[in-house]
């Protein structure tokens, strides 16, 4: 009994983290949920799918591996341990080694080497170049900028506009990314798409994808960059062509009447919403937005701005580089957004070190000053009535 219970109990435990191993890593909200929106290893197109393949043969190989070498290592332990009656001074016969089985190993290892290089050279290729006479269609170009910690995208051949934090292409058609960097290195990762680029100073790196179906796809900043690095995410929409035609149309829009006065009635919605509601109320955000905000932020799709371009921002689905949902109500003809108040009130609490809040400051390397160049929201003292004020405005930038 006294001898048993031990391996009861140790047996208990087995069963159990049998069956809690799965339950923790592999289901929904499991830590190797494949089909999580960050997850690799639920391929939505063809450079993301072949390397998923290269992946699960090295997996499968390496397992292979490893069951043969602990199942070897587990039958000697088990077959030479040491017995009752053996003689403990007992030393066995010795040999220099065994030249076929030594030989043998090189070779086997070299070979599984082998396995793995073809598809690994095959798949670099790959996601480096499009393949010839794949797709029909030129490749759509979209040129991103990373910033700490957002993103601007630029597509310069779909008449030249801007945009932050959100991509919009069609489902099927090659997307050709080049990436730069404002600041320090960033790299710029979609899971279900495309493996990792770093963008680099002083360089443009490339890489291309394309998306077999339909969908929102999460991307993510995969190098560390500072301090608010894990909140620099971004959406990737694949669309119907029909749906990205109108929305690259709507994007070239000028959201506002650029430089026809010059002040915040040059900022005023071109084709405000039907629920504008409060037009007065409109007006005077579009003067709170060029006093506080217009520095940094352009509205105007045909710029870039030291923030993210918020030209049509309404209609983007995130705030804060992907952070935040943008979700909008309007009832009694106001309009709230709740993670957007957070955000223009204290940007600081929601990513730390942000330079909304903190402003923009030169480093001078040799006498180690800063210089303020742009103020930042700490300086502002804007009222809860403010932001309320410049969410109206800005719900009427679509
Ligand atoms: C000193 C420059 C600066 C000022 C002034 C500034 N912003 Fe920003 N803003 C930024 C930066 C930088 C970001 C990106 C922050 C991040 O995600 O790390 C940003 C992000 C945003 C975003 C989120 C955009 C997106 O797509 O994720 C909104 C909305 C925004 N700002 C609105 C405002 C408003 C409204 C004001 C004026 C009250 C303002 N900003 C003033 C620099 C500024
Ligand atoms: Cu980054």
């Amino acid at each position: 009994m006294s001898k048993w219970l031990p391996r009861i109990w140790m047996l208990a435990l087995l069963v159990l983290v049998a069956f809690a191993i799965p339950q923790c890593l592999f289901t929904d909200h499991g830590l190797f949920n494949a089909t999580s929106q960050q997850s690799a290893l639920d391929p939505k197109g063809m450079v993301s799918r072949d390397q998923a393949h290269t992946f699960y043969l090295i997996l499968w190989v390496t397992l292979g591996l490893f069951v043969v070498v602990g199942g070897a290592l587990a039958w000697v332990l088990i077959r030479f341990r040491r017995r009752k009656g053996d003689d403990p001074n007992y030393i066995p016969p010795q040999s220099h080694g065994n030249p076929l089985i030594e030989v043998g190993l090189v070779m086997l290892s070299a070979g599984v080497l082998v396995i793995i290089a073809f598809p690994t050279f095959a798949g670099i290729v790959l996601k480096e170049r499009l393949p010839a006479g794949e797709f029909e269609e030129e490749p759509l170009v979209i040129n991103v900028t990373g910033y700490q910690w957002w993103w601007a995208f630029e597509y310069p051949n779909e008449g030249g506009f801007y945009t932050a934090n959100e991509i919009v292409f069609p489902v099927g058609r090659p997307v050709q990314i080049n990436l730069q960097t404002n600041d320090v290195i960033h790299s710029f990762w979609l899971p279900k798409l495309a493996g990792k680029k770093d963008l680099m100073a002083g360089q443009t790196n490339h890489l291309w994808f394309v998306a077999d179906e339909e969908g929102e796809y999460w991307g993510q900043c995969a190098e560390y960059c500072g301090d608010s690095h894990a909140y620099m995410l971004f959406r990737a929409h694949a669309v119907s062509p029909e749906e990205f035609r109108d929305w690259r149309h709507a994007q070239e829009d000028p959201a506002v009447r650029i430089g026809q006065n010059d002040g915040p009635a040059d900022l005023l919605p071109t084709m405000p919403r039907e629920e504008w509601v409060d037009a007065q109320r409109v007006e005077q955000g579009a003067q709170l937005f060029q006093q506080n905000c217009a520095t940094c932020h352009s509205v105007n799709p045909a710029v870039q701005s030291p923030g993210p371009n918020l030209a049509h921002f309404a209609s983007r689905s995130t705030i804060a580089a992907g952070w935040y949902e943008n979700d909008w109500e309007v009832a009694d003809g106001q309009v709230s957004n709740e993670y957007l108040h957070r955000w223009i009130k204290e940007p600081n609490h929601v990513k730390p070190g942000n330079f909304m809040w903190n402003g923009f400051y030169n480093f001078d390397r040799t006498t180690h000053e800063r210089a303020l160049v742009m103020e930042g929201l700490k300086e502002k003292g804007l009222t809860d009535s403010d932001v309320d004020t410049l969410i109206t405005y800005l719900y009427n930038l679509k």
